[in-house]
């Protein structure tokens, strides 16, 4: 991220003035910006000190106003968060899913990969991807998304953001797809459930982010299985004190990230003393962060927060959903001006050519580097 966000904006609230301070984010680190209430000491110190907090979202009916102050204080604090209480999910079924796809002969994997690492295969943004040697990150995946009606014809042919997800032949035993496709529902659900809260906690509609993703959100849901690294990683895997990534310090780019981590330790956040600090695995619970979209929407109001997976020496499986508005959605900066005449003026921009650019020439992530251009 070269830009830093150095926009300080006053939301104005019926029943008590926010925080006028917020984290500011240059080049890599999250500095802070003095406010009005708190000054810079107390505000690090504040946010330091702060555990992940946790959402229990039973309290969504019946203490509703309250939770909604808290998931906001939660997005501009730390920026993770724990979801307790989410219906509907078989964390141990999720669990046998991911062992059963990457204990796969590795054909059949390769059968599921995208283009740009087996040719014949027409599939460049779904599907697997394995394992690359020399990469800091090390890890395997498995994408699919929402597919598109076959009757829409305001999509682009050539978008591949909405290509239909491509699936292994079960054998009967797991229902794969079945299942991982309300697994999506549920967590979309979720999402928009907290985004309600978030609209809530901020003085404004509950549906206000509603709009964003009502059409064709371009959100993903991937398995992860990081195996442990063997012999010596290379260089830009080994970090302070001699320890090993498997995913290297990032911001994720979507808007929001519901993420399950089963009984794994390794994921780390980078708090506001420069400090990596553990988000220990909750079972039957997911995490939550916000992303770098979200994020430069509110002006760096809600904070995107660096994290990394720590190799833990045996074999990790991970969870992300990642939630993305349509290809056509505005998500351009200062979200807020649109409810308040204050303050910087909101800049429209379109989210698929946004994300495109940062994953494709600014990030440069191995999965998505040699992703084509979309022509709209
Ligand atoms: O596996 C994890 O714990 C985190 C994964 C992550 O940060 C990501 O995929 O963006
Ligand atoms: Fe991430």
């Amino acid at each position: 991220m070269g830009q830093p966000f150095k926009h300080r904006i006053e939301y104005p609230s019926d029943d008590k003035m926010y925080y006028h301070a917020y984290a500011v984010l240059s080049d890599k680190n999250w500095t802070v910006s003095r406010g009005i209430h708190l000054d810079e000491t107390e505000l690090k110190k504040q946010m330091s000190e702060l555990p992940i907090p946790v959402i229990d979202l039973s309290r969504a009916k019946t203490d509703r106003i309250q939770l909604a102050k808290e998931v906001v204080h939660a997005l501009e604090n730390i920026g993770f968060l724990y979801i307790d209480n989410v219906k509907g999910i078989d964390f141990n079924k999720l669990f046998k899913i991911c062992q059963w796809f990457f204990g796969l002969p590795m054909e059949t994997k390769m059968d599921l990969t995208r283009k740009n690492f087996k040719s014949e295969n027409h599939n460049l943004y779904r599907g697997y991807f394995p394992v690359v040697e020399g990469e800091p990150s090390r890890k395997e995946g498995f994408e699919f998304a929402r597919d598109v009606p076959a009757d829409d014809k305001t999509v682009s042919p050539n978008n591949w953001m909405y290509e239909k997800s491509v699936w292994p032949e079960e054998n009967g035993t797991v229902a794969f797809k079945e299942f991982l496709q309300n697994m999506y529902e549920i967590v979309h659900e979720t999402s928009q459930e907290i985004l309600r809260l978030a609209a809530l906690g901020l003085g404004i509609e509950e549906n206000s982010f509603e709009h964003l993703f009502s059409d064709k959100p371009c959100s993903t849901f991937r398995i992860m299985h990081y195996p442990p690294w063997e012999g010596k990683p290379p260089e830009n895997a080994i970090i302070e004190d001699g320890k090993v990534v498997t995913t290297p310090e990032h911001m994720d780019s979507d808007f929001l990230t519901l993420l399950h981590i089963f009984n794994y330790d390794g994921l780390e956040v980078l708090n506001l003393d420069g400090k990596w600090i553990a988000v220990p695995p909750r079972s039957n619970s997911l995490i939550m962060n916000i992303g770098v979209t979200f994020s430069r929407m509110m002006a760096g109001r809600f904070k995107a927060t660096r994290h990394r997976v720590l190799d833990i020496g045996i074999d990790r499986f991970s969870v992300p959903f990642f939630l993305s508005p349509s290809f056509d959605s505005d998500i351009g900066v200062n979200f807020m001006s649109k409810f308040t005449s204050n303050g910087p003026k909101h800049v429209p921009e379109k989210f698929g050519p946004w994300l495109l650019h940062r994953i494709k020439h600014e990030i440069k992530y191995f999965e998505y580097r040699d992703l084509p251009e979309i022509e709209d």
